[in-house]
């Protein structure tokens, strides 16, 4: 990696990698202007990471002008003055490292709070930009319709042993279609608004500090995905990690338990930033924005196992059915909870 610390300019003293997140390797440098992040981008995946520099960048700027307290992670170029690096087939790009840590599960109900109020400001500060200047990083990322065609298409096409083993799964699943008709209503309603969306705000994605012994919520980070979406996908996506004590990796069914009090926190915290932007029809879909999303995560573990892991790959065996038992556990203890 010298190389690529030479265009910076760092003299790097220490480098370590952190294990988080499934789709890009992330490292900390340490060097002698600071710490940065350092990340590869899955070009496999996001096809084309100069779709994601851009939005970065462009969003940066209007922050600079418009909003110029608000904590965002703006990349940081080259001496050549590029913000995506293309090396040996790879692509790197750098941000400052803000002094904070992320968690990979809660351990107090405020926490929820504090994380799903940072995602609804992140949206609300940028409801003047214009949306549709931002590129598209994922086509169809949240697209229920489009992921139930995927699983509709690996329960013919996979791998023939996880079917069979796979069809109490697949059967609840394939029970629980009516979820895809209530998000294309959903999203064809003319109280349903684009918005400028994050698309993965689960509870790693956003730094805490402890500020004056509280601990306190300052930024998100993890930006790929940040795309014209609706709020169901983030508000969606936070009832996946920020209700239950245990991650999507737990294989003990019987520790997904759903805190009620967690969704009061996690529905008010949005609400600080967000409740005079969204209409009553899509107040109303709360509920709906939970069972959407950990149903399409559901969907997509399980699509992924039976195409032998090829989108997040697995590391052990079973582990992206795992994934999906969870998941549904999770979806269903949803269902009894918050309905
Ligand atoms: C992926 O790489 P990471 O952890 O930020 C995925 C999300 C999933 C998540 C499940 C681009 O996110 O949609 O919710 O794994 N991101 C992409 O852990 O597919
Ligand atoms: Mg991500």
């Amino acid at each position: 990696m010298e190389s690529i610390f030479n265009k910076y300019g760092w003299m790097v003293l220490s480098v370590q990698q952190l294990h988080q997140g499934l789709i890009n390797a992330t490292f900390i440098v340490n060097t002698n202007e600071g710490d940065f992040i350092l990340q590869t981008v899955n070009h496999h995946i996001f096809k084309d990471p100069y779709a994601i520099d851009f939005n970065i960048n462009a969003i940066g700027h209007y922050l600079k002008k418009e909003a110029p307290d608000y904590l965002f992670t703006h990349l940081i170029p080259t001496k050549d003055g590029k913000t995506l690096i293309e090396w040996e087939g790879k692509f790197f790009r750098a941000f400052k490292k803000i002094d904070g840590y992320s968690l990979s599960f809660l351990t107090t109900p405020i926490q929820a709070k504090e994380a799903a109020a940072q995602f609804g400001f992140f949206t609300q500060v940028l409801s003047p930009f214009k949306i549709d200047t931002l590129k598209i990083t994922l086509p169809d990322f949240h697209n229920l319709s489009l992921r139930y065609h995927q699983f509709s298409k690996a329960i013919i096409n996979g791998n023939v042993n996880r079917i069979e083993s796979s069809k109490e799964a697949i059967l609840f699943l394939q029970s629980n279609q009516q979820l895809v008709n209530q998000f294309e209503k959903f999203i064809a309603h003319s109280d349903s608004s684009l918005r400028v969306t994050h698309h993965d705000t689960k509870i790693s994605n956003v730094l805490f500090k402890n500020i004056k012994d509280v601990e306190t919520a300052i930024c998100v980070i993890d930006l790929d995905t940040v795309m014209p979406g609706y709020f169901i996908s983030d508000v969606g996506d936070m009832c996946r990690t920020y209700l239950c004590k245990v991650t999507e990796e737990e294989k003990d069914l019987n520790l997904i338990q759903i805190e009620k009090g967690r969704w009061d926190k996690l529905k008010n915290g949005y609400l600080t930033y967000m409740r005079s932007a969204l209409s009553n029809f899509e107040i109303d879909h709360f509920e709906f924005a939970g069972q959407f999303m950990i149903y399409m995560q559901a969907l997509r573990f399980l699509t992924d196992y039976l195409n032998n892991d090829m989108y997040y790959g697995a590391k052990y065996e079973g582990q992206n059915y795992v994934r999906t038992i969870n998941q549904i556990e999770l979806l269903k203890q949803f269902n009894e909870t918050i309905n």
